[in-house]
């Protein structure tokens, strides 16, 4: 009966040594995948800017502000997140003393502008792809197709990119000919470009 009870007694303790180490286990990797989940959320914007040259591609796009869009020179994918820095200070009519604005733009909004629930001469880009082709039978003059996303930048901010095309910025603004000025943009993209 002695040697039964001890055997039993190493049994259990085997026992409790697995469990326990099996818990452990599980916590160590329900540790390491959340972990990466919030490190993910929290740190890597942080991480994607400073290590962004060798993980992603960073480049640097002039905006005039009386040249409407910019082509900012590359191709896009829907889904794909892009961070936009931003900086300078840009006239919305040049010789109005008060027409000054950074790139989130001047406290008022328009009908005539492309993002109308924004401010007037705010950074703004688009999206534009292609559809098709086609010649105006009668002039002769290439006719473009295209599908548009527009979307707000400001000084700062991560876009998820609406659609698949060409990346253009500008202002928020269609009467562009009277300004003066640029904003300076980087953007940030999360792979590296050929
Ligand atoms: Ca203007």
């Amino acid at each position: 009966m002695m040697i039964i009870s001890e055997q039993k007694k190493a049994k259990s303790t085997a026992e409790i040594f697995s469990v326990g180490f099996l818990i452990f286990f599980i916590g160590l990797l329900l540790f390491f995948v959340f972990d990466r989940a919030l490190w993910a959320d929290t740190v890597l914007d942080q991480e994607r800017l400073i290590r962004g040259r060798e993980t992603g591609s960073v480049r640097s796009i002039t905006v005039m502000s009386n040249a409407g869009w910019s082509d900012a020179g590359v191709e896009v994918y829907e889904g794909e997140v892009l961070l936009f820095q931003a900086e300078g200070v840009i006239s919305l009519q040049e010789g109005n003393p008060i027409a000054y604005c950074g790139p989130e733009g001047y406290d008022l909004q328009t009908v005539q502008q492309p993002l109308r629930e924004r401010n007037i001469g705010a950074l703004i880009g688009k999206v534009v792809k292609l559809l098709s082709v086609e010649l105006d039978k009668e002039t002769g003059e290439e006719i473009r197709h295209e599908q548009v996303e527009y979307f707000y930048i400001g000084k700062e901010r991560r876009v998820t990119m609406p659609l698949t095309g060409h990346l253009y910025l500008g202002i928020n603004e269609t009467v562009f000919g009277d300004n003066s000025g640029a904003f300076r943009v980087t953007v940030f993209l999360p792979r590296i470009l050929n």
